[in-house]
C-alpha cells in the first residue's frame, strides 16, 4: 500500500492557547520549499541542503520581512519521517498571536490545513504503521491512567497485530493453494497440506481467542470499572463513597433511603479507573420513587464488574446476612464489608469472625481498612500488572475478532469434516478479510475516515 500525497499538511501541534513552546508541523513533498520561503537561518544556510534530523535556528519572517519569531525547525527527510513524507517541525514561542501567524504563512506559501488525524493517516497509508498501531497513537493520547497508557503503548509497538498479520499471510498462501485445486477440480488433487493448513488455523484460534476474552478488562480499564455499592438503608453506603473519594459526595444522614438515585463517581487505584456507583438502601417500600431507586441499584449490581454488599455490623445477624447475599447476583464477583466496627463491641465482632461467609471488617466513617478494601478491588480484578498479556480495548477490533474466529472455526470444522473445497475456501477467505480489517490490510475510505474523524488535529 502507497499513497502518492501531493499536498503539503500543516498544524499546530501543542494544545491551543499560549505557553512557553508551541510545535508547527508540516508534511508533504513541499515542506522543505515553503518553509525556505519564511525561515532564515542564522548562517544563512539552505533548508534542502541539509542533512536529515537537522536542527536550524533562525527567523520566521513575513512577507514584509518582518521578523515574526526567533524558531528551531527540525528536518525529516522521507522516508524518515512519522509519516514518512519529508516533515519539518518548527518549535517557535508560544504566543497565541506567533503560532496563528506562522501557519497563516505557511497557508499563503501553499500549505493546507491538516485534517483531524492527517499526519497519523499518511504514516498508516506510507506504511509506516499498521491501523491497529494508529489505533493506538490515539488511545495513547487520550490515555489518562497507567493501565490505559500500558495497553495503547503495547499496541503502539505492534501489540497483537504483527503477529495476526503474520498468520494471515500464511493463511492467504493456503487460500491461493485451494483457490489452484478449484481451477483443477475435475482431476481431484490436494495441493494445499490440510494437515500443515489445521496447524495454521490452530495456530490463529490460539491467538485469537485470548484477545476476545481481554477485550472484557480492556473495555473496563478504558472506560472505569463499574463497581456498585449495595446494602439496606443506613448500611453506610454513601459514608463508603465519601470515605473513598475523599470528598463529601453523597449525601450521609442517619435517615433510612437518603440514597434514592445512582450516583457513580471515578477513583484511581494503582493506576486503574474505577468508578464506584453509589445506590439506593435496598429494601420493600410504598414509596414510589424510591422503588424505581431500588430497582437501578439492582440493575446496576448486574451490569457490573463487581460489586460491594456492606452492612451494618451491629444491626445484621448472620442468618439475615446469608439471607441477603442469596438474594443477590452470584455470576458477577462481589466484596461483603462488614461496616461500622468502631461501634461494635467483641462479643459482636468474635461472633462474625466465625461465620463462614468472606468478607472484610471495616469502618466507613472512620475510614478505617480502606487500603484493604482497594487491594481487595484490583485482586478481584485478575490483572497482573507484570504481566506481559496483551489486551484489547478497542470494539472495532474486538467486533473484527469475533467475527474472523467464528470464521476460523468454521475452516477448522471444515477441514475436520472434509467439506466441499469451495466453500472452505469461502471461509478461508472470510477468516484473512476480517483479521485485514484489524490491521487495515483491508480498508477503505469511510472505515479511515471513521477512525481518523476522533484523532486530534496535527497529530
Ligand atoms: N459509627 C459509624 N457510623 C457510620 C459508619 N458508616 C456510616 N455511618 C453512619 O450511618 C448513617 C447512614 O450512613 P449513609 O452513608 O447515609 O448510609 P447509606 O447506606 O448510604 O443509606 P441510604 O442512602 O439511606 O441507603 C450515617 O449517620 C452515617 O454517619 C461507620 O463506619 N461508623
Ligand atoms: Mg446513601
Amino acid at each position: 500500500m502507497h499513497s502518492q500525497q501531493t499536498s503539503t499538511i500543516c498544524a499546530i501541534a501543542t494544545p491551543s492557547g499560549s505557553g512557553a513552546i508551541a510545535v508547527i508541523r508540516l508534511s508533504g513533498p513541499n515542506s522543505f520549499s515553503i518553509v525556505q520561503k519564511i525561515f532564515v537561518s542564522k548562517n544563512k544556510l539552505n533548508i534542502s541542503s541539509q542533512n536529515a534530523y537537522s536542527i536550524l535556528f533562525g527567523d520566521i519572517i513575513d512577507n514584509n520581512k518582518e521578523i515574526i519569531d526567533e524558531v528551531l525547525i527540525s528536518l525529516f527527510k522521507n522516508p524518515k519521517s512519522y509519516t514518512g513524507e519529508d516533515a519539518i517541525e518548527i518549535s517557535c514561542h508560544g504566543s497565541v498571536y506567533i503560532q496563528q501567524k506562522i501557519l497563516e504563512l505557511l497557508i499563503d506559501n501553499g500549505a493546507v490545513l491538516a485534517q483531524a488525524g492527517e499526519f497519523t493517516q499518511r504514516a498508516f497509508l506510507n506504511g509506516k504503521m499498521d491501523l491497529a498501531q494508529a489505533e493506538g497513537v490515539a488511545d495513547l493520547i487520550a490515555s489518562e491512567n497507567k493501565a490505559m497508557h500500558r495497553i495503547s503503548m503495547q499496541q503502539l509497538k505492534g501489540g497483537f497485530s504483527i503477529e495476526l498479520e503474520q498468520l494471515r499471510k500464511k493463511m492467504l498462501d493456503f487460500s491461493a493453494l485451494i483457490e489452484l485445486e478449484l481451477d483443477f477440480s475435475e482431476e481431484d488433487v490436494e495441493f494445499a497440506d490440510r494437515s500443515a493448513l489445521q496447524k495454521v488455523v490452530e495456530q490463529l484460534h490460539q491467538t485469537i481467542e485470548p484477545l476476545i476474552d481481554s477485550f472484557k478488562l480492556g473495555n473496563v480499564i478504558k472506560n472505569g470499572v463499574p463497581v456498585t455499592i449495595l446494602g439496606r438503608p443506613n448500611a453506610g453506603k454513601s459514608t463508603l463513597l465519601n470515605a473513598l473519594l475523599n470528598e463529601d459526595r453523597a449525601i450521609v444522614s442517619d435517615i433510612p433511603g437518603t440514597t434514592r438515585d445512582t450516583i457513580e463517581e471515578i477513583l484511581n487505584i494503582d493506576g486503574i479507573p474505577f468508578r464506584f456507583i453509589d445506590t439506593a438502601g435496598l429494601r420493600t417500600t410504598s414509596d414510589e420513587i424510591e422503588e424505581m431507586g431500588v430497582k437501578r441499584a439492582l440493575d446496576k449490581m448486574n451490569k457490573s464488574a463487581i460489586y460491594i454488599y456492606l452492612f451494618d455490623i451491629n444491626t445484621l445477624s448472620i442468618s439475615e446476612l446469608k439471607a441477603d447475599l442469596d438474594q443477590l447476583n452470584r455470576t458477577v464477583p462481589r466484596i461483603v464489608l462488614a461496616n461500622k466496627i468502631d461501634l461494635a463491641d467483641t462479643e459482636i465482632l468474635n461472633n462474625f469472625k466465625t461465620a463462614d461467609v468472606d468478607f472484610l471488617f471495616i469502618s466507613a466513617k472512620s475510614h478505617d481498612k480502606l487500603e484493604q478494601l482497594k487491594t481487595k478491588l484490583i485482586q478481584s480484578l485478575n490483572l497482573n500488572p507484570s504481566k506481559n498479556e496483551i489486551i484489547v480495548s478497542n470494539i472495532r477490533h474486538f467486533e473484527a475478532l469475533k467475527k474472523a474466529h467464528k470464521a476460523i472455526e468454521r475452516v477448522k470444522q471444515g477441514i475436520q469434516s472434509g467439506i466441499e473445497t469451495d466453500l472452505l475456501a469461502m471461509d478461508m477467505r472470510d477468516a484473512s478479510h476480517f483479521i485485514g480489517e484489524i490491521t487495515g490490510a483491508i480498508s477503505n475510505d469511510e472505515l479511515l475516515g471513521h477512525i481518523f474523524k476522533n484523532f486530534c488535529i496535527g497529530k
